[in-house]
């Protein structure tokens, strides 16, 4: 029995679509908080972080002088979302956050990096999110959180919540990469920052590449999951903003969201970027629901 916490994390300041900021109750009307119920968890929805500027407001025109878009309201949404999840954690509760754009991941890992100096992180994602104000072709900060919390480029971002880099070269894992800018491709290169790209997971099988980087991620001290529904195949996920072509089936990942169940040493998890107004009905929620689920344990038999 896991002590959940939901934190739904209605941002939307990191990317231009709009929707995005309704993901967090679009995958609650799917009954999110029953379904890991019913799993046998003790789960409390703990509703919507909100810092002091609205989401449901574009401000996609402004950008500061190093390029980043909707910085102030990235930083502040951060802040806010970093303490909420150190709170969390302060109750020895596992914190769940539903977004909202990737650029969430800056204030929950920042919560995370508080109570662990040695987290390691699983990022499945159809993109690196590893730029940063100079690598990034777009200045949009969802393309950006993990070079932030490596301690890349702006220097305020990289000190949200507390000082300095939150995260190690050496713990992090990207799964089902196939869009990597080329500074990011460099990045990676240079860092050796370990990295299964969507022909390893075709290759190995999702459950092979998850085993594979939880023997990688056993010396921290917790792991923290940051998936991105982008991630999926579009011709399964449609509620998405920036769709890839050629990426994992659900079958696959629920398979290999099996295998993470199993291990203590999963700690917090992220589940963003679903967009309800890019939505075929509600179906990517609905997916998102079965993913938690899976997170949390559930197996077929
Ligand atoms: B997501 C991109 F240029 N790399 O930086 C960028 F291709 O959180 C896309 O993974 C980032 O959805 C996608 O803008 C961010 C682009
Ligand atoms: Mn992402
Ligand atoms: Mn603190
Ligand atoms: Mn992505």
């Amino acid at each position: 029995m896991v002590k959940i916490d939901i934190i739904g994390a209605p941002t939307a300041f990191g990317q231009p679509k709009l929707g995005v900021s309704l993901g967090p109750d679009a995958v609650r009307f799917c009954g999110l908080k029953k379904h890991l119920s019913e799993l046998g968890h003790d789960v409390a929805d703990l509703g919507n972080v909100y810092g002091s500027y609205r989401p449901e407001y574009g401000t996609h025109d402004i950008k500061n002088d190093e390029g980043l878009i909707n910085f102030e309201q990235v930083k502040d949404f951060s802040e806010q979302l970093a303490s909420t999840v150190e709170a969390s954690l302060d109750r020895n509760h596992f914190p769940f956050i539903v977004g909202g754009d990737h650029s969430l991941s800056i204030g929950s890992i920042s919560g995370m990096a508080s109570k662990y100096n040695n987290l390691g992180v699983l990022w499945i994602d159809a993109h690196g999110d590893i730029n940063n104000s100079e690598t990034s072709p777009s200045g949009n900060i969802h393309g950006m959180p993990l070079g932030v919390l490596l301690g890349e480029g702006s220097e305020e971002l990289v000190n949200i919540h507390h000082e300095g880099a939150k995260l190690k070269h050496e713990n992090i894992v990207l799964i089902g990469v196939r869009d990597l800018d080329s500074g990011e491709k460099t990045y990676i290169k240079e860092h050796g920052i370990k990295c299964y790209t969507m022909s390893d997971v075709e290759r190995l099988g999702l459950d092979v590449v998850i085993t594979k980087s939880l023997k990688y991620l056993q010396d921290c001290d917790g792991i923290h999951l940051s998936l991105d529904v982008d991630s999926l195949d579009p011709l399964e996920i449609q509620g998405t903003g920036t769709k890839v072509a050629g990426g994992i089936f659900l079958s696959e990942m629920l398979l290999g969201l099996n295998i993470l169940s199993k291990t203590e040493l999963l700690v917090s998890a992220d589940l963003v970027e679903v967009n309800p107004l890019l939505d075929d009905g509600n179906d990517t929620a609905e997916k998102a629901v079965k993913i938690a689920e899976y997170i949390f344990g559930q197996s077929q038999l």
